[in-house]
């Protein structure tokens, strides 16, 4: 095989949150199983492996109660590392789910002191995304959610989510910032359930803002899959709104707790077509990875988590060149577009026949997308 065909370079813009490959294995049953990475490490090793640039949550970074000289010492430090190491910011996002002040939300908070709080959190973090060169700003509103309806009408924190999200455009606005917000949805966790789960309610309700134009959306692949929902579907619906921003590239088996998995290492057809549309339709935006190592890694697992994300990646995306050149499955689809290009107008009860009788192969073209996936054709 011609292994080079899938080694990383930065023009195939790889990002990684600092928060994934710095991971460290916690989860509701169990302690962390591993130290925290240095930011300047996680920029080093992930161009080591030929990564385009790393993304970061404000306090991934900065540490919430930071001094103003230590903030300025910890992003210097850590603006020096992406000059050493050629490594991009393309966007931030700020963390406002770790901190129990918003154990019952942030920007949806019934409290005006903590949705002021939020707001004003996420305006630093914008900040310090445009100090790093980061021109998209991804919020996730993991605490935006109820165990209870009856604590608040939904209704209310719509209503305090566009205030909020109000307040953050015209922030960006008179700032005169190059910055444009990724609104991620996840049905949920950690809320039973958090307001606009999918990527679709983002966007209907994207166009209730001031400025829909500076916002889009930041579809998980997890996330969608959380719902049980297609993935591909989402984000086919984001690039047709013209709304695409981001994508976060990770795996989910459906019914399961939020498992952020390697990116295409376990719905393989799902992550072909996934590659495959965002190649087709040209997404020029990052390939970023929020996904996190096993809890079972040690250090050299950690990158061996990452290096599988990119190259995964890639022999999908050498799939996807390879499926518009495989002869049988694009006779197949020509056929099938033949088929559809009759446009004899239906009248009589023996056109519907034809229609409903024919065949349209797709067991067979099923079956050939298969054996190029597994990489037998
Ligand atoms: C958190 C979440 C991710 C979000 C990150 C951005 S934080 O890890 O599970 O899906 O993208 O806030
Ligand atoms: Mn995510
Ligand atoms: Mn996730």
């Amino acid at each position: 095989m011609e292994e080079k065909r899938w080694i990383p370079t930065p023009a195939d813009q790889f990002t990684f949150g600092l928060w994934t490959v710095g991971n460290r294995g916690r989860d509701p049953f169990g302690d962390a199983v591993r130290e925290s990475i240095p930011p300047t490490t996680t920029v080093k090793e992930l161009s080591r492996l030929g990564a385009y640039g790393v993304t970061l949550h404000d306090n991934d970074l900065v540490p919430e109660d930071a001094s103003l000289a230590e903030h300025d010492r910890i992003v210097k430090q850590f603006q020096a590392a992406l000059s050493d190491y050629h490594m991009a910011v393309p966007m931030v996002t700020v963390n406002l789910f770790y901190d129990p002040v918003f154990k019952d939300g942030a920007l949806t908070s019934s409290a005006k002191p903590v949705r002021t709080y939020a707001i004003e959190k996420a305006q630093r973090a914008i900040d310090l995304g445009v100090q790093l060169g980061a021109r998209i700003f991804v919020l996730w509103g993991g605490r935006e959610g109820s165990e209870t309806d009856a604590a608040r009408d939904p209704r209310q924190a719509f209503s305090h989510y566009r205030d909020s999200l109000n307040a953050l455009t015209s922030y960006i606005r008179g700032s005169h910032y190059d910055m444009k917000i990724a609104l991620e949805a996840k049905p949920n966790e950690p809320r039973s359930d958090i307001y606009l789960p999918s990527t679709g309610a983002m966007l209907a309700f994207i166009q209730t803002l001031d400025h829909p134009e500076l916002v889009g959306v930041n579809p998980e692949l997890a996330h969608a899959k959380m719902a049980g929902l297609n993935p591909v579907h989402e984000v086919a619906q984001a690039i047709d709104a013209g709304k695409l921003f981001h994508i976060d590239l990770n795996d989910q088996r459906i019914g399961r707790f939020d498992q952020d998995l390697r990116f295409g290492s376990d719905d393989l057809k799902g992550a072909f077509y996934l590659v495959k549309l965002l190649e087709d339709s040209h997404y020029a935006g990052p390939r970023h990875f929020d996904a996190h190592p096993y809890r079972t890694e040690d250090y050299a697992g950690v990158w061996d988590f990452a290096a599988g994300c990119m190259r995964s990646y890639l022999i999908y995306r050498d799939r996807a060149q390879q499926f518009a050149r495989d002869p049988d499955i694009q006779e197949m689809l020509q056929a099938i577009e033949r088929l559809n290009a009759d446009e004899t107008v239906i009248r009589s009860a023996e056109d519907r026949k034809r229609w409903g009788q024919h065949g349209y192969a797709y067991e067979k073209l099923d079956q050939l997308v298969n054996e190029l996936i597994l990489g037998v054709r």
